[in-house]
This record gives C-alpha cells, sequence and structure tokens, in this order.
C-alpha cells in the first residue's frame, strides 16, 4: 500500500543557474556576484573578491558544464520521472550589468531552448528570479539592493523573462531563501543576496533592514505584474525555513525562540500579508532606525502577495539559554545564538538532521499564511564514494530522504497542510553554495568532478536515482 500524494503532486529536483550552468562569460553573459566568490574548503568561508578573474580558481565559472550539457541531463531527469525542474535565470545573462538599456538576446535564447526541452520531455520548470546572484555592476555602480534604483532594475528584468517565457513557465518564485541575510551572520548570504555595500561606520542591521524591505518592494512589484501579463501565473517567495526551537521549558527560553522566529518570519510574513509587521516596526523604532518606503511602496507590498509560500528545509535549531546569553534580555534577543540539540544528530557539515521539524515547519507555517506551500529544496550533502564500476551507493541520503517524505505525508494526509510539491535540492551533483565545493554532493545522478576542478564531467546514477524513481512513480513511500 502507498501512502499517496495529491493528485498531480510535483515531484521535483531543484538547482540554481550559478551552481550548475558555469559558461559564466559565454554568449554576452556578464559577471555575477556569485561568480567572483573563491572555494572556501575545510570549514574556511569562501571569500568574495574584489572582481579580478585571472589567477584565481572560481568554482561556478565551469560548475557542472550545464549550459552544454543540458539536453544530456534533462534526458535523465526524465527518466528518474522528474515532473517538476526547479531552477533560476541568471540576470546577468538576461542583462550583463543590470542596468543595461536592452536585453541580451543570446541569453533569453538559452532559456528558451531549456524551457522547450524540459516541457517536451513534460517536465515543469520552476523557475527562480534571483538565486543568490545579482549581476556584479549592480554591487560597484550602485551598492546593491540599499538603493531603490534596483527596484526598477529588477522590475524591467522580471518583466522581460515573464513576457517572453508566459507560455512554457508557470511556477515562478522572486528571491531565493530572501531570510538567509536576516541576522546577518554570513557575509556570503547578505553579499549575494542583496549585493549590498555598507560602510565600516555604517549600522549593518540598519542597512541591511533597508536592502531587504527594498527587495520586498521589487518582489510584491512583479508579483502584481506577473498576473497581469498571465493570470495563471502561480507566484510565490523563497524562504530558509530552520525552525529554532526553545533550548529548555524555561518560559524565558519559550519567549526567546517566538522572538528569533519572528525575526526570520519577517520575510514572508510581508510577501503573504502585505504589510511590515508589528514586531518589526517596533524595534525599527526602538533602534532608532530611520528606514526609507513611501505610502506607494506600501501599497506595493499589499498588492503583491505571493500565491503560495516556497522554502527550503534542510535542518532545525535550538536556541542558547538565556543565562548563556550573558544576561540579555528577551528584547535584546535579535542577535541569536544557536546551540547542538542533544536530541537529533548532525551531518557531516554540522547541519541538525531533523524530519519530524518538516512537519513541524509545514504546519507552523500553513497556520500562519493559510496559502499552499512547496518545498523547493530538501537534501543531504555528503561525500559520495565512487566504487570502481561506477555505482554510488548512497544509503544515507535515500535514509534522509525517505525520512523527510514520510513527515511530509502526515503533514498533508493527517494534518491537512496543502502541498503542492517537493524538490529535492540537487538532484544531480552542483556546486556547494556555502562551501563552493563539489565534494559536498546533494545528487541521485553524480558527477566527475573535484574539489580542485579536476574531472571528466561524466554523469552516473547513484542507489538514490532508482530509489527516488520509485517514489515518483508510486506517488509516495510504499509502506
Ligand atoms: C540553500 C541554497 C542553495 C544551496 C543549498 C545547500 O541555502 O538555496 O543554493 O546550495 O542551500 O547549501 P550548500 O550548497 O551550502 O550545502
Amino acid at each position: 500500500m502507498t501512502k499517496e500524494f495529491p493528485k498531480n503532486f510535483l515531484w521535483g529536483g531543484a538547482v540554481a543557474a550559478h551552481q550548475i550552468e558555469g559558461a559564466y562569460d559565454a554568449d554576452g553573459r556578464g559577471l555575477s556576484c556569485a561568480d567572483v566568490m573563491t572555494a572556501g574548503s575545510n570549514g574556511v568561508e569562501r571569500e568574495i573578491t574584489d572582481g579580478i578573474v585571472s589567477g584565481k580558481y572560481y568554482p561556478n565559472h565551469e560548475a557542472i558544464d550545464f549550459y552544454h550539457h543540458y539536453k544530456e541531463d534533462i534526458k535523465l531527469f526524465q527518466e528518474l520521472g522528474l515532473k517538476a525542474f526547479r531552477t533560476s535565470i541568471s540576470w546577468s545573462r538576461i542583462f550583463p550589468n543590470g542596468d543595461d538599456e536592452l536585453p541580451n538576446e543570446a541569453g533569453l535564447q538559452f532559456y528558451d531552448a531549456l524551457f522547450d526541452e524540459l516541457l517536451a520531455n513534460g517536465i515543469e520548470p520552476v523557475i527562480t528570479l534571483s538565486h543568490f546572484e545579482i549581476p556584479y555592476h549592480l554591487y560597484t555602480e550602485y551598492g546593491g539592493f540599499r538603493n531603490k534604483k534596483l527596484i526598477d532594475f529588477f522590475v524591467k528584468y522580471a518583466k522581460t523573462v515573464m513576457t517572453r517565457y508566459q507560455h512554457k513557465v508557470k511556477y515562478w518564485m522572486t528571491f531565493n531563501e530572501i531570510n538567509n541575510q536576516a541576522d546577518g551572520q554570513s557575509a556570503l548570504h547578505v553579499w549575494t543576496n542583496s549585493a549590498v555595500k555598507i560602510a565600516d561606520d555604517e549600522n549593518k542591521e540598519e542597512v541591511v533592514f533597508q536592502a531587504a524591505l527594498n527587495e520586498l518592494i521589487a518582489s510584491a512589484k512583479v508579483v502584481k505584474l506577473g498576473h497581469e501579463i498571465n493570470p495563471d501565473f502561480q507566484i510565490g517567495c523563497m524562504m530558509a525555513y530552520v525552525p529554532i526551537y526553545a533550548y529548555s521549558c524555561s518560559p524565558l527560553d519559550a519567549m526567546a525562540a517566538v522572538k528569533v522566529m519572528e525575526r526570520r518570519y519577517f520575510y514572508s510574513d510581508i510577501h503573504a500579508r502585505g504589510h511590515i509587521p508589528r514586531y518589526t516596526l517596533k524595534y525599527w523604532e526602538k533602534q532608532g532606525y530611520q528606514m526609507d518606503y513611501s505610502a506607494d511602496e506600501l501599497q506595493a507590498l499589499a498588492d503583491g502577495t505571493v500565491d503560495y509560500i516556497g522554502f527550503s528545509y534542510y535542518m532545525s535549531n535550538a536556541e542558547t539559554t538565556i543565562a548563556e546569553l550573558d544576561g540579555q534580555m528577551i528584547s535584546d534577543f535579535p542577535n541569536a545564538k544557536m546551540t547542538k540539540n542533544p536530541y537529533i544528530k548532525a551531518s557531516d557539515w554540522g547541519w541538525q538532521i531533523d524530519p519530524v521539524g518538516l512537519r513541524y515547519v509545514l504546519n507552523a507555517v500553513y497556520e500562519r499564511y493559510e496559502k499552499p506551500l512547496f518545498i523547493v529544496e530538501n537534501g543531504f550533502g555528503a561525500y559520495d564514494k565512487k566504487e570502481a564500476d561506477g555505482s554510488v551507493h548512497d544509503d544515507y541520503r535515500i535514509d534522509y530522504l525517505r525520512a523527510h517524505i514520510e513527515q511530509m505525508e502526515k503533514a498533508v494526509n493527517e494534518d491537512g497542510v496543502e502541498l503542492m510539491g517537493y524538490t529535492p535540492w540537487g538532484v544531480i551533483d552542483i556546486v556547494s553554495f556555502g562551501s563552493g565545493e563539489m565534494e559536498k554532493r546533494y545528487g541521485m545522478i553524480y558527477v566527475d568532478k573535484d574539489n580542485q576542478g579536476n574531472g571528466t564531467l561524466a554523469r552516473s546514477k547513484k542507489d538514490s536515482f532508482a530509489w527516488y524513481h520509485d517514489i515518483i512513480d508510486h506517488n509516495g513511500l510504499e509502506e
């Protein structure tokens, strides 16, 4: 017996343009912020360079060269049984500098060909407009999304691609994991998400809030515009949901967890509800932040609420105890410190594996917004070992995915959550975003390439390939 998912459930796989395509300077493409990050390794963070391309190894420049291999890859996706494929459009393929007057026709043609190939193989494209890459020129020239001009550049870019692909793409998302810049923990996230330039003497948090608000305004304008271009479009946001549990049953810990979650919900609260939440307005007031927004922009937020909530889910986290926060009051809380959760295990990269956390998120978010949900990333990054005969026995990945699908099924069939689909991350091995390494692998399809960039780029199937094929075939897990 199968515990089935809804009919037309979008079983798929997900990637992002700069982590898969390579061909970073082909056919008129401009540099994006993501192209000028070096690889990190052994816990060293990726370095964001001054944009000079020679003399350094940039993992995204070739990636897995999907730009030239997409036909053979889509054949494999079709064999796997995918019903949906999530990728992003590289903004700098379309507008090489971001502020160009006319789009780059060769870039537009690449995505025409890609979407045609997917559709010919019965695979629905699910498209993110900005997945951690913004034209580099918009950073150097304008200081990124802190500058209101970027709202217009983004709207123009979105209008161009939504018009061009209106009969090929139905499912869209605006900014990938927009809430990852929430606490500014990782410079990489701030940099690739909003490409924001911050002077040393500025209040970083205030600048990032302004950039995020500008992105949210841009997103809302695009949602409205997209519905005018094609009323059948389904346009969502894309959030990273990492539930933060209270460290203990102390009421202060419980309250602290609420406050830190608000910091992450700020983004989807605006996307889904169309106004700035009261807790953020209070926080800005308390901090004395002078945020720049007009009545027209507030109206744009209200007019451009999303159709669905797309999100990634990899792990959960736990809050430190109040005592460990050096006696900070809850109201000072936003700069949360996370601690290891003794109830769950972590991956080699310290990501805490928590399938029940996915059911928790599905329930919490559905209750909060009552809009359809779409899990557009979930997966297990691991070191894979390729055997002499080319096989990869990735039972740990199968275990991870199965456990998460089990919880998803409970959320749908027992809790009544409306779930559109599931596109596990890195259905084929690609460059890792966090480390820039190839050998943090997520795929069901192995790609022969190592951390130094050596390899034939040959593709081969891992054990998880046949396993996932059966899941899709049965529309769920067999008991
Ligand atoms: C998300 C991003 C992806 C991605 C994934 C896995 O944060 O949206 O771009 O790569 O996480 O992260 P990593 O590649 O660092 O393992």
